[in-house]
């Protein structure tokens, strides 16, 4: 791990019992947009989950909080090309932070019509969106990166938001695999200047790596001293 060197920078294991906390709270659905001049009024951080279609976004959303259809708003049709929020910890104007789920890309019978709205909201939104603190970039363990996945860096980038990939389905993936699979994720990072240099491999359906990511959700809160 990254600073485990430097005896001043805060543990990873520090944060676990807080990400428990976090997540455990009051989580609810407070907002959709579909269109940028549709956003909530900034409050507090937000963190935002992307990704391409069927990566296991929603059953991450619902592992993350411990629920089991938190993310299916998402699901409804209609809705799939929208920011979802969610109100985390407390209810709005009181919540701790927001998460957003991201409308997925890389559907392969996606329209041009679509794809270029899509393009038009994330980048809307990641463009000057002050209280958006990291982008979840979700990836398929079984599949690793995809040429789409770098396409979303780039954009990420381009708009200087920071960013983790995490790679879901780990119970589908081999453990003799798993190392591999996280190495090849980081060299592909190489060259991002905005992605954050640390890989979650985590599976919703075991729940392994979920305390993890809750725990770096916590950290970054507490490095933002909220
Ligand atoms: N084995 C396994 N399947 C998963 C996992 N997460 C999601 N899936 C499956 O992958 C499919 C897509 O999941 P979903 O959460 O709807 O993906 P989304 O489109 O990114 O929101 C569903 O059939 C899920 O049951 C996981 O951790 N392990
Ligand atoms: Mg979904």
């Amino acid at each position: 791990m990254q600073d485990q060197d430097d005896p001043a920078a805060p543990q990873e294991l520090d944060f676990a019992e807080e990400g428990r906390k976090l997540f455990a709270g009051h989580c609810d659905f407070i907002w959709a947009a579909s269109k940028i001049d549709g956003l909530p009024p900034m409050g507090p951080p937000e963190i935002a989950f992307a990704g391409r279609s069927n990566v296991g976004k929603s059953s991450l959303l619902n592992a993350l909080t411990n629920r089991k259809a938190l993310a299916r708003t998402s699901h409804t049709p209609g809705r799939t090309q929208q920011l979802n929020f969610f109100a985390l910890g407390a209810e709005p104007p009181n919540e701790r932070m927001r998460l957003i789920d991201m409308p997925g890309y890389g559907y392969a019978a996606a329209s041009k019509s679509k794809i270029s709205s899509w393009t038009q909201l994330m980048r809307g939104y990641l463009r000057g969106r002050a209280s958006l603190k990291r982008v979840y970039v979700l990836v398929d363990g079984r599949h690793g990166l995809k040429d789409v996945d770098l396409e979303m860096f780039k954009l990420l980038d381009s708009c200087a938001v920071s960013y983790q990939v995490i790679l879901t389905k780990r119970d589908e993936v081999k453990k003799a695999e798993v190392d591999d699979r996280i190495e090849k994720v980081l060299a592909g990072l190489a060259r991002q200047t905005a992605a954050f240099p640390e890989v979650i491999f985590t599976s919703s359906q075991t729940g392994e790596g979920v305390p993890e990511l809750r725990a770096g959700v916590a950290r970054l809160l507490a490095q933002m001293g909220m």
